[in-house]
């Protein structure tokens, strides 16, 4: 089958794919997009299908919990993608004690690894915004102890520890170079918070949201549009063209005051809600996904942000699902990129066509699918052979070469037209750009390819 090539469709794939493949290539390496798989909702699907669905659309190898569900955490074992789980504010105070944080790993991590791949743990969220003191104070000692118990189960290297916060830690945050954290937490809180994920080389994670930072006259700059004037930063002369990046770099200058501008920032949170009232500005199906779609390119591309040029950030969208239990305005119950029966609320481009193709995978193989440009791999060192065995079918044409290398070599592999019985998310991603054109097979393909699907 593999060989069932002509040289004139391999040509015309290899120069798609050439154009293609430096767009991206360059933004491939370490550049994850997640999910926040919030469920403060009372019609969502079962975790098994929640499961099931993200690892068989490929939508997302990442996700990220607000707790420690014992249902989710067993729906997402053997599915490979990395889950993020979270040990709630209240838990905190408690979780300075080293006896407790051992209770805690060994009820809420050690019974579900490694069948499910827990790789962080998050010791609360947005507790500064909580402005409680005790929280607040416990914090860093919280994160610490549950570490060191991590260290006594052999399981530092496997699972990290990080804190979310919000973008309010800031008490200057424009123009970007005066970033600043607020007074009293920046040297009682932050430092030795930055201090302890260097030493555990575990990132800062931030939630930006240029959603609740717009107006109706910075939209354009909110949502990455090109008709957007952009910023001048007049300490730095650079010029900021939306407001995720000078979000970043606020966050940026405030560590790279108090000496930490080596620690990674990863966007735990970002999002933007389909629908609100009616009082506010570009809230709407359309522009939740031109952010989304935006977000997505921007932070995979490597362009960086002007003061962290030449970088990617892994970033978790906010959300997976629409929460209609959520408290405050309309708009909070509508961060979702999926509707409770997992339709999607809004095209945001690659997402839905990944979607589409790995759904006709699924349900029948009577199609093939025409895919021109094509894919990226997030997850560096992924495991090529594995990849190439999800591959099933290489029907036509040629630039087939299915034996793979490297991961940049794989770039040019698989353009044309194939089919695969199953695309699994779990170690590595794949990214379906550009046209998809499907269509019946013949016959004898059919047969051929339900015999093995
Ligand atoms: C904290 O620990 C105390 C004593 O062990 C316990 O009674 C309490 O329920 C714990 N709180 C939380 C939130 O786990
Ligand atoms: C970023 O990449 C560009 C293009 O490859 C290069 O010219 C520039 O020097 C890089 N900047 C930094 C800070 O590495
Ligand atoms: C797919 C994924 O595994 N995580 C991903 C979330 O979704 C985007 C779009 O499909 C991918 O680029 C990421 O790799």
């Amino acid at each position: 089958m593999e060989k069932a090539s002509t040289a004139f469709s391999a040509s015309i794939f290899t120069a798609i794919f050439l154009l293609v493949s430096t767009l991206y290539i360059q933004g491939v390496e370490g550049s994850i997009i997640g999910v926040n798989y919030g469920t403060v909702a009372n019609n969502l699907p079962p975790p098994e299908q929640v499961a099931r669905f993200l690892s068989e659309s490929t939508i997302n190898s990442s996700v990220r919990l607000f707790d420690t569900n014992t249902d989710i955490l067993r729906a997402f074992a053997h599915t490979g993608i990395a889950v993020t789980v979270t040990a709630t504010n209240d838990q905190i105070p408690n979780l300075t004690r080293i006896e407790f944080a051992q209770e805690w790993l060994k009820f809420n991590v050690r019974p579900y690894i490694p069948a499910t791949n827990i790789v962080r743990i998050f010791v609360g969220n947005e507790v500064i915004s909580t402005a409680n003191k005790l929280l607040i104070a416990s914090l860093v000692p919280a994160m610490e102890t549950l570490h060191t118990a991590l260290v006594g189960a052999s399981l530092d290297r496997r699972i990290k520890i990080s804190t979310p916060h919000s973008l309010g830690i800031l008490s200057s945050s424009s123009p970007p170079s005066t970033g600043k954290f607020r007074q009293g937490y920046d040297t009682h809180v932050l430092k030795p918070l930055l201090s302890f994920l260097r030493d555990t080389n575990s990132p800062f994670m931030i939630n930006p949201y240029p959603f609740f930072g717009s107006s109706p006259e910075t939209l354009d700059y909110a949502l990455f549009r090109p008709s957007s004037a952009g910023v001048l930063d007049e300490n730095t002369k650079l010029s900021y063209t939306n407001m995720l990046d000078a979000q970043l770099d606020s966050v940026f200058s405030a560590m790279k005051l108090l000496g930490f501008s080596d620690i990674e920032i990863v966007i735990s949170e970002t999002g933007w809600p389909s629908l609100g009232d009616s009082s506010q500005a570009g809230v709407d199906a359309e522009s939740a996904a031109q952010y989304n779609r935006n977000l997505m390119q921007h932070v995979t591309s490597g362009a960086g942000t002007p003061l962290m040029p030449n970088r990617t950030f892994e970033t978790y969208i906010f959300a997976l699902f629409n929460e209609d239990l959520k408290p405050g305005p309309t708009c909070e119950r509508n961060f979702g990129l999926f509707q409770p029966d997992m339709t999607p609320v809004y095209d945001i481009g690659i997402l839905r066509s990944t979607v589409a193709a790995a759904s006709k995978f699924h349900h029948a193989a009577y199609f093939s699918v025409l895919t021109i440009g094509l894919l990226i791999i997030s997850n560096h060192g992924a495991d090529v052979e594995a990849l190439q065995k999800n591959i099933d079918y290489v029907l036509w044409p040629g630039n087939t070469a299915m034996e793979i290398a490297s991961i940049d070599q794989y770039i040019g592999a698989c353009s044309g037209l194939f089919a695969m019985k199953k695309m699994t998310g779990s170690e590595y991603h794949l990214l379906f750009v550009d046209l998809q054109i499907f269509f019946p097979l013949e016959r004898d393909e059919e047969q051929e390819l339900g015999g093995n699907a």
